[in-house]
C-alpha cells in the first residue's frame, strides 16, 4: 500500500502556535453521527464538472488504497500527533470526473448537514485523502463513518466527517463554521482561527 507521511509532521515548528498536544482525538460534531447503511451510501461529485458522478461504496473501495499519517490540529487548541488514516487520495476523483477550468474551490457536503469549503490548491494536495479507516480499523461512527476528508495543513474543521458530496465551485464561499465566524481558510501556522 502507498504510504504518505504529511510534510507538516516534519516541520521544525511542528506544533502550531497556541496549540497543545493531546494523546487522542476528541469527538466534535454539530449533531449525533447519522445512521448509515453502506448499500445505500452514495458519494456525489457535482458543480463545476463536465458531468456529475455518483459513486457507490464499491466504487470507493476500488480506488487505490493509501495510508496517511498526519498530525490533527483542532481550532479549539488540541493537536493529536501521528493519526493514521486509510482511504484514497483525492487525485482519484480526477479519474472519474472532468473538472472545469472555472473551478476555484470545493464545498464538502456531509450527511449531518455540515459543509466546509476548501480552495482547490489546498484540496488537491499531496496529503489530502478521503478516509474510511482509522488506525487500521473501520472508521468509527463518531469519527465520520463511512467516509471523511483529511486535510492535514488546515484546522480540522475542514476535515469533514460523513462526507456525501463534493461540489466544485466557481467561487469560494463559506461553509457551516465559516458562516459562523471561523476563518475562510484556516491555516494553523498563521493562527487563522476566526474571521476578524
Ligand atoms: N460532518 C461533520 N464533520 C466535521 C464536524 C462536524 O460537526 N460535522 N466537525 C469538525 C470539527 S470542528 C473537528 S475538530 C473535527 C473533529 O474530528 P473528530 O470528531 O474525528 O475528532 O471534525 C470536523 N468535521
Ligand atoms: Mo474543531
Amino acid at each position: 500500500m502507498r504510504k504518505i507521511v504529511s510534510p507538516i509532521n516534519s516541520r521544525p515548528d511542528r506544533l502550531p502556535p497556541g496549540q497543545h498536544w493531546s494523546s487522542r482525538l476528541h469527538i466534535l460534531g454539530i449533531s449525533e453521527p447519522p445512521d448509515i447503511d453502506l448499500s445505500g451510501y452514495r458519494l456525489r461529485i457535482f458543480g463545476e464538472v463536465e458531468k456529475d458522478v455518483v459513486l457507490t461504496w464499491d466504487d470507493i473501495t476500488s480506488f487505490e488504497k493509501v495510508q496517511l499519517v498526519a498530525d490533527f490540529h483542532c481550532v479549539t487548541r488540541w493537536s493529536c500527533p501521528d493519526v493514521q488514516w486509510t482511504g484514497f487520495h483525492v487525485e482519484e476523483i480526477k479519474k472519474v470526473v472532468n473538472i472545469k477550468d472555472t473551478a476555484q474551490a470545493v464545498m464538502i457536503h456531509s450527511l449531518d448537514g455540515y459543509t466546509t469549503n476548501i480552495p482547490l490548491k489546498y484540496f488537491f494536495d499531496e496529503d489530502v485523502i478521503l478516509a474510511y479507516r482509522l488506525f487500521d480499523r473501520p472508521l468509527p461512527s463518531d469519527h465520520g463513518y463511512p467516509l471523511r476528508l483529511i486535510v492535514p495543513k488546515l484546522y480540522s474543521w475542514k476535515s469533514a466527517k460523513f462526507v456525501s458530496g463534493i461540489e466544485f465551485l466557481k467561487e469560494n464561499r463559506p461553509g457551516y463554521w465559516e458562516q459562523r465566524g471561523y476563518h475562510i481558510l484556516g491555516d494553523p501556522w498563521k493562527e487563522q482561527r476566526y474571521a476578524l
